[in-house]
């Protein structure tokens, strides 16, 4: 043990780390000099880690002394909004004036969509994007034939050739672990770089960290770093929709895990017909704490009859599970109709489930197929359907989430296709349940909740006593072991 001595004085925000818990870091970082720094790094050099800070610094100068305004494009969901929410903050309140866009989810394809642009991006002014871009080549070009400038900020894979804008904030310029970054995130660490006043503000924190769960994110590296000052924030100045999330967040101060969070504010605030999304970014700017949480309680009271919505359509989506696919691992599902912006819920849920990749595809009035794919384990989803070419007029995401669209293709032929290349692809196999320590007794599970927040590729400890493992198991005021072959994510 390379830290054991002075473990004891081992501090963790207000936190004291145990014996047992430094263990756990000694043994999930056995390369780090600190596994404790590994674990919980202190405050990142943001603008050093990250490409293309410096141009952002410099359009934004340009910008004000030419007095354009930004177009801050964003992703429709927890993560592009909470971005929106930091990057419109803080510029506005540097005195920019800010033009927030949001894609429409059943309509539109991916990317940049000049149409959206059209008559509110101007010659002079900057596209500025949170979550959302780097694949946009069309609609980089279309606002750079304008006459506008562009820097995408975005954490989503790379797919060459990259869109021409004069900046690009992504962390997968440089790898790990600045890739753990949620989107939000990446603008957050690029304008509290360029203005450091607003850093580690309590909204700004909680509108990331609701991001960073909501987009699952590994929680690990920054993203901690970030959590950890979430935590240890005094929420006493939130007003309305904030104060709302931060007192709804489950055992924030304490140990929460990002299913707990997940449960409690993201499903609540859902996706597609009567789902929050539409209004989370209204909801998060209105101060009046009495009307948030009279529209909070009617969230949930939506969010129950979605839930009951998805059973019905996870039923019928099992059956209809593609019998070929399965031989190869895979979940492939065709439904005619999908309440619109369940297609992602239901891929997750049958992903959990099943613990296997899946496919959801549908039809669209148009005439056009869109899927979405959640992945399980190792496996690249946004990889896989990337390497499909040009099968799809838009294909996008990341590892663990993607989709695509494709047109002037029959369910048939997309069928063929996308079978041929899980034939072809190198799949990885689903990981082993993991085990931290085996043990003659179980250890007291209040031990490791020091280690808390669990989630995302930080999963709670697990241990093994003679044949069984245990998962510790952490509620809102309660911890215990449980048996079973669970990740615990
Ligand atoms: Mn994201």
């Amino acid at each position: 043990m390379r830290f054991w001595k002075n473990a004891l004085a081992k501090q963790r925000g207000r936190c004291r780390l145990t014996h047992l818990a430094c263990k756990i870091l000694d043994i999930r970082y056995p390369d780090a000099s600190d596994p404790v720094e590994e674990w919980l790094p202190p405050r990142p050099d943001w603008s050093s880690e990250l490409p293309d800070i410096d141009i952002l610094r410099s359009e934004l100068k340009e910008l004000r002394d030419r007095g354009g305004k930004i177009v801050l494009y964003g992703h429709d969901d927890m993560d592009g909004i909470t971005g929106i929410y930091i990057g419109q903050r803080i510029l506005e309140g540097e005195g920019y004036q800010v033009v927030p866009i949001m894609p429409i989810r059943v309509t539109d394809d991916f990317g940049l969509l000049p149409e959206r642009m059209e008559g509110v991006l101007l010659p002079g002014d900057l596209l500025l994007t949170v979550d959302y871009g780097c694949s946009a080549v069309r609609g980089v070009k279309w606002a750079i034939d304008l006459g506008a400038r562009v820097v995408i900020t975005d954490h989503h894979t790379l797919h060459y050739p990259l869109p021409p804008a004069h900046g690009m904030i992504n962390p997968q310029r440089v790898g790990p672990p600045a890739t753990y970054l949620a989107g939000c995130s990446v603008l957050y660490a690029a304008l509290v770089s360029i203005f450091p006043r607003w850093e580690n503000q309590p909204e700004l924190l909680t509108a990331n960290a609701l991001g960073t769960v909501s987009d699952r994110v590994p929680f690990l590296g920054w993203n901690r770093y970030l959590l950890e000052e979430f935590r240890k924030m005094d929420t006493g100045v939130l007003k309305g929709g904030l104060a709302v999330f931060a007192e709804v967040w489950p055992a924030r101060e304490k140990a929460w895990t990002g299913s707990m969070v997940r449960h409690a504010i993201t499903s609540v605030i859902g996706k597609g017909e009567d789902s929050g999304i539409e209004i989370l970014l209204e909801f998060m700017n209105d101060e009046n704490y009495k009307r948030c949480r009279k529209t909070w309680k009617r969230l949930i009271k939506n969010s129950r009859r979605r839930s009951y919505v998805l059973s019905e359509i996870f039923a019928q989506a099992l059956q209809n599970t593609d019998d070929q696919a399965s031989a190869y691992g895979m979940n492939l599902v065709y439904l005619d109709c999908i309440p619109d912006g369940m297609g992602g819920t239901l891929a997750s849920k049958m992903s959990r489930i099943t613990r296997r990749g899946t496919l959801i595809v549908s039809p669209r009035e148009n005439g056009k197929l869109a899927g979405e794919a959640r992945s399980y384990g190792d496996w690249d989803m946004a990889g896989f359907l990337v390497s499909m070419g040009d099968v799809f007029t838009s294909a996008g995401g990341h590892r663990m989430a993607a989709g695509f669209s494709c047109e002037g293709t029959s369910w048939s032929q997309l069928r063929e296709l996308l079978l041929s290349q899980m034939v072809s692809y190198p799949m990885d196999p689903v990981p082993v349940p993991h085990v931290d320590l085996v043990v003659d007794e179980l250890p007291d599970p209040a031990e490791f909740l020091c280690l808390a927040p669990f989630g995302g590729k930080f999963l709670p400890p697990a241990v093994q006593k003679g044949t069984l493992r245990y998962l510790m198991n952490v509620g809102e005021n309660s911890v215990s072991w449980f048996i079973t072959e669970e990740s615990g994510d």
